[in-house]
C-alpha cells in the first residue's frame, strides 16, 4: 500500500513501436486503473535488451513510449511513469534476489524455452534471468498487484516463491503480490496471421498497426487484413480467427459488443467491413496522435516529467532495498 490505495506495477519493453495490440491489451485497461490505485508504468528497456536492439531505434522508441503513455491517457502526475535503467535498485535487487533463485525454476519458464528458441543465436544469461529481474521489478515497490496476461502469470509465480522464500527467512520484508484479475483486454492477433498474436518487434510491418501509423497507412493495412472465402462476418476465433480478430479490434475500440458488431455487419461484403473497422481505428487512434505530436514538441515538459518520476520511483525502491540490505547482512553504507 502507498497512502490508502493498493500497489499496482506494470510494464512495457521498448523493443520496438508500440501496437495496436499494446494499446488495446495493455495501455487502455491501465488508463482505467490510475484513479483506484497507487500505478507504477515502468518502460522495461533492461528487459529489452535480453534480445538485441538497434540503439538509435531502441532510443526512439524508449523515448516515444513514454510520450505514447502520456498521450494515451496516463497521467503523470498520479501515475509513477519512468524507465527502468533510470533506478539502479532494480539490477541491485536483481542480484541479491538472483542469490534466492534457484537454476531448476528458472529452466523451468516457458518464455524463456520459447525465447530460446526464437533467437537460437543469442541465448544469452539476461535470457535466463528474466524473470528474477521482473521480480525485483515488482518487490521493489512493494506491489499488491500485478495486471498480467496468460503468457506472464508463471513469472509472476516465481516472483511470488522468491518473496516468500526470502521473508520466510528474514521476517516480512516484501508485500506478496497478486495478479490482477480484472476486465480482460482485446488480444490482438497479426493482421497477415491471425493466429499469432500482433507484436512490435514483427519484422513484416503488415502485420500490426503502429499507434503512431499515418491513417493512410491504417486503412491500407487493414484493407489487406487476412480473412477467408465466406464473405460473411461472425464471430468463430477457430475457425474464422482473420474476422473475429477484426471484430474484436472494432468491439475494442467502439465498445459495441461482439453481438452488436456481428449485427451492424450481418450481409455487409468483406470489403465495407475492413474499411469500416480501419475506420473506427483511425477515430479512436487520432487523438492520440495529436497528443503525442504536442508531447514531441514539448521536451522541457517531458524531461521535467522524467525526472520528477524518476525520483518519486527512486524514494520507494531506495526505502525496500535498505530493508534488504540490512536484512542480507550488508555492512551499512557511509554517508
Ligand atoms: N497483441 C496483443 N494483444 C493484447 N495485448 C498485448 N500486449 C502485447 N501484445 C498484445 C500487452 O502489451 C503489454 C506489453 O508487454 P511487453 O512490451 O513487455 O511485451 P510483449 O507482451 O512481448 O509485447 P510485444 O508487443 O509482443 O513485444 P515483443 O515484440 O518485443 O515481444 C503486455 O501487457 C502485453 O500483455
Amino acid at each position: 500500500m502507498i497512502g490508502d490505495k493498493k500497489v499496482i506495477f506494470s510494464g512495457m519493453q521498448p523493443s520496438g513501436f508500440m501496437t495496436l495490440g499494446n494499446y488495446l491489451g495493455a495501455l487502455n485497461n491501465w488508463k482505467k486503473l490510475q484513479y483506484d490505485y497507487n500505478c507504477l508504468y515502468c518502460i522495461v528497456d533492461m528487459h529489452a535488451i535480453t534480445v538485441r536492439q538497434d540503439p538509435a531505434k531502441f532510443r526512439k522508441a524508449g523515448r516515444d513510449i513514454l510520450m505514447q503513455y502520456i498521450a494515451s491517457g496516463l497521467d503523470p502526475e498520479k501515475n509513477i511513469i519512468y524507465y527502468q535503467s533510470h533506478v539502479p535498485q532494480h539490477a541491485e535487487l536483481s542480484w541479491i534476489l538472483n542469490c534466492f533463485t534457484y537454476m531448476g525454476e528458472l529452466s523451468r519458464m516457458t518464455q524463456f524455452k520459447e525465447k530460446s528458441q526464437k533467437h537460437s543465436d543469442n541465448i544469452n544469461a539476461g535470457l535466463f534471468d528474466y524473470p528474477v529481474l521482473m521480480a525485483a521489478d515488482i518487490l521493489l515497490y512493494q506491489t499488491d498487484l500485478v495486471p498480467v496476461g496468460e503468457d506472464q502469470r508463471q513469472h509472476l509465480e516465481l516472483t511470488r516463491d522468491i518473496a516468500e522464500r526470502f521473508n520466510s527467512l528474514y521476517g516480512d520484508v516484501f508485500t506478496i503480490p497478486e495478479g490482477y484479475i480484472g476486465k480482460v483486454g482485446a488480444r490482438i492477433m497479426a493482421l497477415q496471421d491471425p493466429t499469432k498474436k500482433m507484436s512490435k518487434s514483427d519484422e513484416n510491418k503488415n502485420n500490426t498497426i503502429a499507434l503512431m501509423d499515418d491513417p493512410k497507412v491504417i486503412m491500407n493495412k487493414f484493407k489487406k487484413a487476412i480473412t477467408d472465402s465466406e464473405n460473411e462476418v461472425h464471430y468463430d476465433p477457430e475457425n474464422k480467427p482473420g474476422v473475429s480478430n477484426l471484430l474484436g479490434i472494432y468491439s475494442a475500440v467502439t465498445g459495441k459488443t461482439i453481438e452488436e458488431c456481428e449485427k451492424e455487419f450481418a450481409n455487409c461484403g468483406y470489403g465495407n467491413f475492413k474499411t469500416s473497422v480501419g475506420e473506427a481505428v483511425v477515430a479512436n487512434l487520432e487523438p492520440i496522435q495529436k497528443k503525442f505530436a504536442d508531447l514531441q514538441n514539448n521536451k522541457d515538459y517531458i524531461e521535467s516529467i522524467i525526472k520528477k518520476n524518476t525520483e518519486r520511483a527512486s524514494a520507494i525502491a531506495t526505502k525496500t532495498l535498505s530493508k534488504v540490505r540490512k536484512k542480507v547482512g550488508f555492512v551499512e553504507k557511509i554517508r
